[in-house]
């Protein structure tokens, strides 16, 4: 079965609460992080502890951890890099000691996902997150990250801490050697250093896609089509590597076949993330409602692939629009995503029923 969660960023940093993601039907838990913890540095047990004790008062379970993230000099595979490795270890050590067994990472350099609009406005008044190609070609990276922290009202958005900003020309001197090649390399090279602690303690790790899934500001980006997923799969043949298949994410690509990804990934999606997104032409694109109807992907299909792979991991309605005059994070209010996790759940329990009676 599949496991329905909300994404929660803690309660320093989220507007939703516990007790109203308990209040959805059908969730059963969250994907939640130590916010406040940058990347490279060791999570304390006690802290994954305390978190995991505040999310079980509420009634919900702490199904995964979205993200634990990688430092730079990981992805980049300078000579600090095992430095960072060995704390990556020490906290999928406190995670596993914690029983916390589902961990999603993405290995984009410098940027995790982008978007270009986080507010666009549409017909019913909603708001959503937006790209357009065409602006990243024209913008330089330091005032595209000025740009989008200026516009998240305040929020401190996953991926673009402020205190990465600093150092957005350095990192962008140290990737310019790094090639697709070589960081697919150093993929590689972090998940087989990493694999004896995930199979001691059966920690799936579940890449996330880049998103949007190509090159952006000419930085490499590798996690984008079946191909180079199959190809990450079989350079560490274990079940512990695995994806988060994040439809969204790949499906910024039309030429991505969704549920066929899915079904050739069977065995190796850890995480779902799902949600639909309406296309407009190459590269522009906007975040839409989660039903089939409100954008260009079939969510039906892609429900029924996950069912069919038998996917029994952690499941969560992604960015939802801005409705009903909430103000959160960009993509992450509850009104949008607690409607979504419902289609969802309805899809998932239809296609079952369906099966059942065959
Ligand atoms: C954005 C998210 C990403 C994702 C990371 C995973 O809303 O989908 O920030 O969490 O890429 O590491």
């Amino acid at each position: 079965m599949m496991h329905m969660t909300l994404r929660w960023f803690g309660s320093k940093h989220d507007t939703v609460t516990l007790e109203q993601i308990k209040q959805i039907p059908g969730v059963e838990g969250v994907i939640t992080t130590l916010y406040d913890i940058p990347a490279g540095e060791v999570w304390p047990r006690e802290r994954i502890k305390a978190l995991k004790d505040e999310v079980e008062a509420a009634g919900l379970k702490v199904l995964g951890i979205e993200s634990v993230n990688i430092h730079d000099d990981i992805k980049i595979g300078n000579e600090n890099r095992d430095k960072w490795i060995d704390n990556y270890i020490a906290t999928l050590e406190a995670l596993g000691e914690e029983g916390i067994t589902t961990v999603c990472y993405n290995f984009m350099p410098v940027f995790d996902w982008t978007r270009t609009d986080l507010a666009k406005v549409r017909p019913d008044g909603s708001t959503v997150l937006a790209y357009d190609q065409k602006i990243v070609d024209t913008i330089d990276p330091k005032a595209f990250f000025d740009q989008t922290n200026a516009s998240s009202q305040g929020f401190e958005m996953p991926g673009w801490e402020p205190e990465r900003l600093a150092k957005v020309k350095d990192l962008f001197d140290a990737y310019k050697d790094v090639t697709e090649e070589k960081l697919f390399d150093n993929l590689v090279y972090f998940l087989k250093r990493i694999q004896p602690t995930c199979e001691k303690y059966d920690i799936k790790m579940a890449i996330h896609p880049d998103d949007p899934a190509w090159p952006v500001f000419g930085l490499p980006r590798i996690i984008t089509r079946l191909d180079r997923i199959q190809k990450l799969m079989k350079a560490v043949d274990a079940p512990f590597n695995g994806v988060t298949f994040c439809a969204g994410s790949y499906g910024t690509n039309p030429n991505n076949d969704l549920p066929g990804m899915i079904r050739a990934l069977k065995g190796r999606v850890h995480f779902a993330h799902i949600r639909n997104l309406h296309h407009f032409e190459d590269g522009v694109f906007e975040e839409a409602a989660h039903l089939s109807s409100d954008g260009s992907f079939d969510l039906y299909e892609i429900v029924k692939a996950l069912y069919d792979i038998g996917f029994e991991g952690p499941a969560r309605p992604d960015h939802g629009r801005m409705i009903w005059g909430e103000v959160a994070m960009p993509g992450y209010g509850l009104y949008d995503r607690a409607l979504g996790s419902q289609y969802i759940l309805g899809l998932y329990e239809a296609i079952t029923k369906a099966d059942r009676s065959r």
